[in-house]
């Protein structure tokens, strides 16, 4: 997961100045994240996580820091009265006593204490790696549920809002920007099947379906573990905001059920584990206690469809505008991840009677 990077001399001499750090630091890039750079850090012997927000992505990078360090005091907070019992992320302030550095180059970068002793999984193994996962997550976000609706704001406008995500597919298509709407014909006429979801996306709404503050990128691998399989910590808290569970629960399962990651080309093997499934949802019911309303547990299958859905019209939408938004390594990734996650959709479609039974069985 580690290997050692090379910073060019402007970067490091605005870093090392912003955090005091010595001469002999070294960095090694860390994690898989598609959107911000992130860095492990060794110096004097301490090892620390440095990210460069995306500011492409994140155009508030002081909305994001403000919300990073509520979200982190308020959990700290609830740790230290025993009913938040995972480790939080500690901001480390730069020596100017600031939540990030912005150097010459209008670069954004903060820093985080690195949790010792944990890694990450983009696969989860086992039925009971995705409890912890479910239980870790229902757990972040009842501890959030005392912070105030209005005290972090929205960090990126309709992020998972599935009506905006479908029009700018559309669009996209519409528009053919690089001339690859043909080449992707088979996952346009998929992603057109999406709108079918937003229906009862629309009843869920009317229903009054709790907004919360939540986290909006429960992806496996935003959460450390312990070499023994316990969650640790939750990590990415760049779009904690108001949303719903089920976009949490969402991403939990479009990242936990299907044995091979979300860009695997091995489509016949995308498919959904129903004990993995059935453990997650106990997991997260557990984790959420008394949080959980009925409407958003009767939804918990719904949420993965939903998520996973609008993960593949993101990924081909972005293909469609030329590879502008996730981080690729060769130029069909982004339509090779939008043809896995409709392949996954597709599966929690047929499904999704089965996948309810389970709920509350695992
Ligand atoms: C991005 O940064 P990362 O890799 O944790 C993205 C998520 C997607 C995910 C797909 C801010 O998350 O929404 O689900 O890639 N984050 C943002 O892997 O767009
Ligand atoms: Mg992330």
């Amino acid at each position: 997961m580690t290997a050692s990077v090379h910073i060019d001399p402007a970067t490091l001499a605005g870093l090392s100045e912003a955090w005091g750090l010595s001469p002999a630091a070294r960095f090694a890039s860390l994690g898989n994240g598609l959107i911000n750079r992130t860095l492990l850090v060794t110096d004097d012997g301490r090892r620390r996580v440095l990210q460069c927000l995306n500011t492409h992505v994140f155009r508030d990078p002081a909305l994001v820091m403000r919300n990073c360090h509520t979200v982190t005091a308020h959990l700290g907070r609830e740790r230290a009265a025993g009913r938040y019992t995972y480790s939080v992320l500690e901001l480390v302030p730069t020596l100017a006593g600031k939540p990030a550095a912005v150097l010459a180059d209008g670069s954004w970068w903060r820093m985080y204490d690195h949790v010792p002793d944990t890694l990450t999984h983009d696969i989860a193994d086992t039925p009971a790696l995705t409890f912890e996962a479910g239980r870790g997550f229902g757990a972040f976000a009842a501890a959030l549920s005392g912070l105030g609706q209005d005290a972090v704001g929205e960090v990126i406008p309709h992020f998972h809002d599935p009506v905006t995500r479908f029009r700018a597919f559309r669009d996209a298509h519409a528009a053919d920007r690089v001339g690859r709407a043909a080449q992707a014909a088979r996952e346009c006429a998929a992603a057109l099947s999406f709108e079918a979801a937003l229906a009862h996306w629309q009843t869920l709404l009317t229903a009054g379906l709790p907004w919360r503050i939540t986290h909006n990128d429960c992806k496996l691998n935003n959460l450390l573990f312990d070499r023994l399989g316990h969650a640790i910590c939750v990590v990415d808290l760049d779009t904690v905001m108001p949303g719903t569970l089920l976009f949490d629960f969402g991403d939990m399962g479009r990242t936990m059920l299907s044995p091979v990651a979300e860009d695997s080309t091995d489509f016949t093997r995308v498919g959904v584990r129903h004990a993995h499934f059935a453990a997650l949802a106990r997991g997260y019911i557990e984790g959420c206690g008394d949080l959980l309303t009925s409407l958003e547990r009767d939804n918990l299958v719904f949420a993965a469809r939903l998520v996973t859905g609008v993960i593949s019209l993101r990924f081909l939408t972005d293909y469609l505008d030329g590879d502008r938004y996730f981080r690729i390594t060769h130029p069909e990734h982004n339509l090779e991840r939008a043809r896995n996650q409709f392949t996954l959709y597709a599966a929690l479609t047929a499904q999704q009677d089965a996948l309810q039974a389970l709920v509350g069985s695992g």
